[in-house]
């Protein structure tokens, strides 16, 4: 028997390839780090214990970056050409607020940049956020030495900005090693534990903290036997991850089962107002924050497909999510407590349940009773992380309640990262989303804890903020499809400030991701990635389910077509298509009622078809095939036409890419462009394939013509 040694290939380089760096690499640059790791007077509350670390990494970057390129590190008092200073950032923080209501996460953010006379300092009161102004001048390359004058506050607009992998330690007999994941394995797990060897994970640190995230909740939201242990025997392994991550500033989080003090503790009941239940917890949290001194918080997903939670002892979530809370609170840690609750095993026949409904009926009557220390995460739409949906009207109905908007950066329903797919400009709707109107607040007021009547201890806190599921494993582009890292990145940069351009982000991702070693991108490519991604996500619409009807999805693993592939399943994802028409009635007048939970004026402009949106009108009328669109064609006709363009698209987008091969020999490394090409080609059979059932369906439900006459089985 031979046995063959496998190299295997390093990690690509994300966005933080050496060429990215080439700007700053080459310049004089100083440290001036006074020893920031006493908690420094002014910030109210314990600060994370990671300045040590971080302050090193900080030198560690400088180092790296002047040797590669030539630069140096130079005397603060040595006219440096780029300074880092810790030091006190006083005055008004750049998101408006006075000083006195800046909370101490943004002082563990925010830095102030100033160039005067292409000299530039940058000062930030702890490590973490100076790391975060180092990566700004990193991106902003050479325009950060040569743009006029300019004193800027740079502060996120979300404090909590965070990650969620729905890793497993033990590999999931149906959900795999990662659930959901499309990249691989965990990069924490291996084997049934935590990996010996975790540098990647501080890799995979450095790239957050290159994007503005610094908080990963390591472990799945369904917390099987396996990785429930996490929270007790496994801490020390846990406090290995939070040791490889805190480098860049980067703080963990657990997911917990609501059953612990049972499974973990012996205990009869996990009754949240049982006193020993409550010990227990309390106990439990102590031993994580004397393990992991700069841990974050627990994430739950309780009372939700299958898990554990407070409804078994007739209690509610406020219940449940305050019984943690309290025992957090004494660390200054956070309980993500995750509002996906609904009805997983209701009969289809039952036109009265409505999915969409669920965590609004659960949720909203609990305002003003959940703990401080208490983020309510939400979906952003009522359902479940599809191409096309409402918002979620739990995001305008809780204002006393400190709210966290949930994303998935992991393209469960976008083509699992076989379609090139860029989200950013669907997130940037969902967050430019105005519940109450032109003119009124937006979604990312609202989950920082600026929506209209939020409590004073909600906008103090400065709201919920943001969290998505990652879409990275131990694959060597860390994402599956290597254009999937643009979702990752934009993620980062829009929790940091969710008003930036999504063309403008996809912009920045390729002048770091294919910087060459002078830190220049080739035009073709910058124009050619515009062209593949702009419009992905619009184009992966207009192949799959229309007009915002949702799923019709495999019903399992959710890739790829099947129309009625949930029509009569217990999940409530229905499309209710019959010769006539198709559509769900969520109306008050004759359906659900469903739009009753939105303010005004949605609540009556989703109520009329006549005012609906043409992309809602399946989520919320049931419509004839001939009924005509705002666009002028009747739905059928739609399905039809977009389904074909779809498809055309796709074309285009590979026959741009491919044209890179001539436009820019050599521009695109012979890996990337590999493993693009047969992604490209796999998007293609897909969505032929869901044009062709879509169409097919739809013409043999309606009896129908297309009236273009093209080919239709
Ligand atoms: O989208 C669904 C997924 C489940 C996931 C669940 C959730 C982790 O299909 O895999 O479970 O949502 O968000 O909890």
């Amino acid at each position: 028997m031979s046995s063959e040694i496998v190299v295997e290939p390093a990690p690509h380089d994300v966005w933080l390839p050496d060429g990215a760096l080439a700007a700053v690499g080459r310049r004089r640059i100083a440290l001036a780090l006074p020893d920031l790791s006493g908690p420094a007077q002014r910030i109210p509350r314990a600060h994370p214990d990671n300045s040590a670390e971080v302050t090193a990494t900080l030198r560690a970057e400088v180092g790296r970056a002047t040797a590669e390129h030539g630069g140096a590190v130079v005397d603060p008092d040595d006219s440096p050409d780029l300074l880092l200073e810790a030091s006190s950032v006083l005055d008004r923080s750049s998101n408006g607020r006075n000083e006195d209501q800046v909370s101490t996460l943004d002082v563990e953010s925010r830095f102030r940049f100033v160039r005067d006379g292409g000299r530039v300092t940058v000062t930030a009161d702890t490590a973490t956020a100076l790391l975060h102004g180092w990566f700004h001048v990193v991106r902003l390359g050479e325009t950060a030495f040569t743009g006029p004058d300019a004193d800027e506050r740079h502060a996120p607009a979300f404090a909590l900005r965070v990650l969620d992998h729905w890793d497993n330690v033990d590999v999931h007999p149906v959900m795999g090693q990662v659930e959901r994941g499309y990249s691989g394995g965990s990069i924490f797990y291996a084997d049934g534990r935590v990996r010996e060897d975790l540098s990647r994970v501080t890799t995979y640190a450095r790239l957050l903290a290159a994007t503005g995230i610094d908080r990963v909740c390591i472990n799945n939201v369904n917390v099987h036997a396996r990785e429930a242990r996490l929270l007790t025997d496994d801490l020390p392994e846990v406090a290995r991850i939070a040791a490889a991550l805190r480098p860049y500033g980067v703080r963990t989080h657990l997911a917990v089962s609501f059953a612990a003090p049972m499974t973990l503790g012996g205990l009869a009941t996990s009754d949240p107002l049982d006193d020993d239940v409550r010990a227990w917890w309390r106990a439990a949290a102590d031993r994580v924050w004397a393990t992991i001194p700069d841990f974050g918080g627990f994430v739950v997903k309780a009372d939700s497909e299958g898990q554990p939670g407070p409804f078994a002892y007739g209690r509610d979530h406020a219940d449940g999510a305050n019984l943690l809370a309290e025992a957090v609170a004494p660390h200054g840690g956070v309980v993500h407590w995750r509002a996906f609750v609904y009805d997983h095993t209701q009969d289809w026949r039952d036109r009265t349940t409505d999915r969409a409904r669920a965590a609004y009926d659960h949720f909203a009557p609990l305002d003003g009773r959940f703990a401080e220390n208490v983020i309510v995460q939400v979906k952003h739409g009522p359902i479940d992380f599809q191409t096309r949906e409402a918002i979620s009207p739990v995001l305008a109905g809780m204002p006393a309640t400190r709210l966290a908007l949930e994303l998935q950066v992991t393209q469960e329903y976008t083509g699992q990262q076989r379609h090139a797919c860029y989200l950013a400009p669907w997130w940037s709707e969902n967050l430019g989303f105005r519940p109450w109107g032109e003119g009124g607040a937006a979604v990312r007021d609202v989950v920082a804890g600026r929506g209209p009547g939020a409590s004073a201890a909600v906008t103090a806190a400065g709201g919920g903020g943001i969290a998505a599921v990652s879409n990275v494993g131990d694959d060597r582009f860390w994402t599956g499809h290597p254009l999937a890292q643009a979702n990752l990145y934009a993620f980062g940069r829009l929790a940091w400030d969710p008003t930036l351009d999504p063309a403008a982000v996809l912009d920045e991702w390729i002048s770091l991701t294919f910087a060459g070693p002078d830190g220049a991108v080739h035009p073709r490519v910058r124009e050619v990635l515009h062209a593949v991604l702009d419009e992905s996500w619009r184009t992966y619409e207009s192949y799959t389910a229309p007009l915002g009807v949702g799923f019709m999805v495999r019903p399992g693993h959710h890739y790829g077509p099947d129309v009625d592939g949930y029509e009569y399943t217990p999940w409530g994802t229905y499309h209710f298509a019959d010769r006539d028409g198709i559509g769900v009635d969520r109306t008050r007048a004759t359906g659900t009622g469903f739009t009753g939970q939105y303010p005004a004026p949605w609540r009556d402009l989703y109520e009329d078809r006549a005012t609906c949106p043409d992309e809602l009108l399946l989520f919320f009328h049931h419509v004839p095939y001939s009924h005509v669109l705002h666009s002028g064609v009747t739905v059928v006709q739609h399905v039809y036409d977009t389904h074909f363009a779809g498809v055309e698209r796709v074309r285009a987008t590979v026959a741009a890419w491919e044209s890179l091969a001539d436009l820019a020999p050599g521009a695109v490394p012979t890996d990337v462009d590999a493993r693009v090409r047969e992604r490209l080609a796999e998007q293609l059979r897909s969505a032929v394939e869901w044009r062709d059932q879509l169409n097919t369906y739809f013409l043999r439900k309606s009896g129908v013509a297309d009236a273009r006459g093209r080919t239709i089985y």
